[in-house]
């Protein structure tokens, strides 16, 4: 094993094809998420090829965060790459029918949580300096606005922000930032915005070609492991079968 990944949001989705492709890779792996099961299931699957460390984490709670950091096990507390990754949307109805919960829990998660992880974890990759990532997973949503895109769009133009004000910042450091924005792409991802309407979910993909978790997987994979003078700023990913939509427009 030569490096590790930190995996935020590693049981499902984008997050659980990022640690097979880095597994497939050598690297060891960081792994967590709320859903302990799935962790250890991941764990079982990938610990004959690479080493893996799995946590049960909310990154929403910043002490929980911060202690699980602090006690990395070697080899795992030399972290070459964060892939910032935990996230969702709630709510696709439009913002004046939105509980404030739900704007609340995607802020706590997409924005709050996010740099919570980034705060804990910067000091291990400032050590690790030359060739390290922090990769953060933003969305088309967050360039584009669209109906009941509200605060989940906002959530992600902050992760992009937030992206290239830390490359800033950074700059001397050899740390390396990534924002990359997937479009449509089939994960558990429409279940958890629909609060399970697994119908729903299905129709969103089925009349189309999405992208893959896996896609997005080697996407990272590749940003991650360019050579350490390259920092790809912003990647914006969508399916061959889906654009930008047209302005909408109140008629009479
Ligand atoms: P999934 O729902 O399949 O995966 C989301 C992951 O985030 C799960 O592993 C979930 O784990 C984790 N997660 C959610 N809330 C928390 C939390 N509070 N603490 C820790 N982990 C959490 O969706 P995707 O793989 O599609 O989503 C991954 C990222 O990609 C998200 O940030 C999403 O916004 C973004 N994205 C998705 C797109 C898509 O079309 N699919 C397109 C663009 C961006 P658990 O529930 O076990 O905690
Ligand atoms: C999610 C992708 O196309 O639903 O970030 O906005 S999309």
């Amino acid at each position: 094993m030569t490096q590790v990944v930190f995996i935020t949001g590693a049981t499902s989705g984008f997050g659980r094809a990022t640690a097979r492709r880095f597994a497939e890779a050598g690297w060891g792996l960081v792994l967590s998420g709320r859903r302990q099961e799935r962790l250890e299931e991941l764990k079982v699957e990938l610990e004959a090829k690479v080493p893996v460390h799995i946590a049960t984490l909310d990154v929403r709670d910043a002490t929980a965060v911060q202690a699980l950091v602090d006690s990395l096990p070697a080899p795992f507390d030399k972290i070459h790459a964060l892939i910032n990754n935990a996230g969702l949307a709630l709510a696709p109805e439009a913002a004046q029918k939105v509980a404030l919960q739900d704007w609340h829990t995607m802020i706590d998660t997409n924005i709050t949580g996010l740099v919570n992880v980034t705060h804990a974890v910067l000091p291990k990759l400032l050590e690790t300096g030359k060739g390290a990532s922090i990769i953060n997973i933003g969305s088309v949503a967050g360039e584009w606005p669209y109906p009941g895109g509200h605060v989940y769009g906002a959530s992600k133009a902050f992760v992009k922000q937030f992206s290239f004000n830390l490359r800033c910042d950074l700059v001397s450091t050899g740390v390396r930032v990534t924002d990359i924005a997937p479009g449509m792409a089939e994960t558990e991802f429409t279940l958890v915005r629909t609060k399970g309407n697994q119908a729903a979910s299905d129709a969103l993909y089925s009349t189309t070609t999405p992208l893959s978790a896996e896609d997005i997987a080697e996407q990272i994979f590749y940003v991650a492991t360019l050579p350490a003078h390259i920092n790809i700023n912003r990647l914006e990913i969508m399916p061959s079968r889906q654009a930008w939509g047209p302005f909408a427009v109140d008629r009479d």
